[in-house]
């Protein structure tokens, strides 16, 4: 693929065609896993995991598709996970919200709001005692910074210097609380400068302006100049939990969520391909198709294989040795 904006639009497409398919198939409950959708979000993932490379270790949270899909792209296991069988990543167990693949750098995902940073930190503790230069991303929400183990994880991690990018992806809602209703404080990004930790903002929607900014982050933290720290505006198109639009409880207003639709991360990245970097529609449109192809494979592969036999229910919870 010689265009270089071509392969991130088409991992936006893959993350927003696989929760299409989910809002297409959960109605038939056979995917027995609460669903956070990304949807309107996925340029945060996407721009991030592809600066940050197959090499990067990434930890997300319950809101878990886009970051997985933009980090492993592996959509057999992703559709085998959530339609719960014994070939999914966790062998049909864990469901949405605990989307792991550790053997390949995706150290997985959890329903805990902010419990995801503390390990973060280990990972990256762990990767800098050992001098392997890879570098831990964590993503979290805004609700995640109302935690005491985030302040705690900044902290430590700017005192040990490690090789860590924190990834807030504000959409400005816990749930249905907004941030002015939770916040004593104005500036996330003003507080945490604060630290020894450099800090980025972007509120573009846009994946290679996301992208090129992570770039500059990483290159920050492979210098050994500590953590850093993005604070992304983004919007959740989607309610809270569930595959459904919730616009009708009233908690968020219309103009802004009009305002962030005009500036759809995949709109954008498409009209960019073809007005700016030269794509013909026609590559586009191919690119669609093959993605388009892989996800209904993998769907229908997934449900060829049976669910984990109750024996089963107690094995992997904890680690345990060979
Ligand atoms: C420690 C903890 N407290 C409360 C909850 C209940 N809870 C689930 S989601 C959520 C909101 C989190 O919002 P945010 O971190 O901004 O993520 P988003 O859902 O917007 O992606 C809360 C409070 C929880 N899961 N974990």
């Amino acid at each position: 693929m010689s265009y270089p904006g071509l392969e991130l639009y088409k991992k936006l497409y893959l993350a927003r065609r696989c929760e299409e398919y989910i809002v297409k198939y959960y109605p038939q409950n056979d995917m027995k896993t609460p669903m956070h959708m990304s949807m309107g979000q996925e340029a945060v993932a996407v721009g991030v995991c592809h600066a940050v490379g197959s090499t990067g270790l990434v930890l997300a949270t319950y809101r878990s598709h886009a970051a997985f899909l933009a980090h492993t792209q592996n959509v057999p296991l992703f559709f085998s996970e959530l339609y719960g069988r014994v070939n999914g990543l966790a062998n049909g167990k864990s469901g949405s919200m605990h989307l792991a693949d550790p053997d390949h750098g995706h150290w997985g995902s959890s329903g805990i709001v902010a419990s995801t940073i503390p390990i973060a930190l280990g990972l990256a503790f762990a990767q800098k005692r050992k001098n392997t230069g890879a570098t831990t991303v964590v993503f979290f929400g805004d609700g995640a910074i109302d935690e005491g183990s985030f302040w705690e994880s900044i902290n430590v991690a700017a005192l040990m210097k490690l090789p860590v990018l924190f990834v807030c992806e504000d959409n400005g809602y816990a749930v249905h609380t907004p941030s002015k209703k939770r916040h004593g404080y104005d500036s996330i990004v003003d507080i945490v400068g604060q630290f020894r930790c450099a800090t980025f903002s972007d509120d573009s929607n846009d994946v290679e302006s996301i992208c090129n900014m992570t770039q500059q982050a990483l290159s920050i933290i492979q210098a050994g100049g500590g953590p850093v720290f993005l604070h992304i505006k983004c919007y959740r198109y989607l309610e809270h939990v569930g595959i459904n639009d919730d616009m009708k409880d009233a908690y968020r207003p219309v103009e802004i969520q009009e305002a962030w639709l005009k500036k759809d991360c995949l709109v954008l990245q498409r009209l960019r391909l073809i007005n700016e970097q030269g794509v013909e529609e026609i590559v586009i449109q191919q690119l669609e198709e093959q993605v388009e192809t892989s996800i209904h494979h993998s769907i229908v592969a997934a449900k060829q294989y049976s669910s984990p036999d109750p024996s089963q229910l107690f094995h992997g919870v904890f680690y345990e040795e060979n």
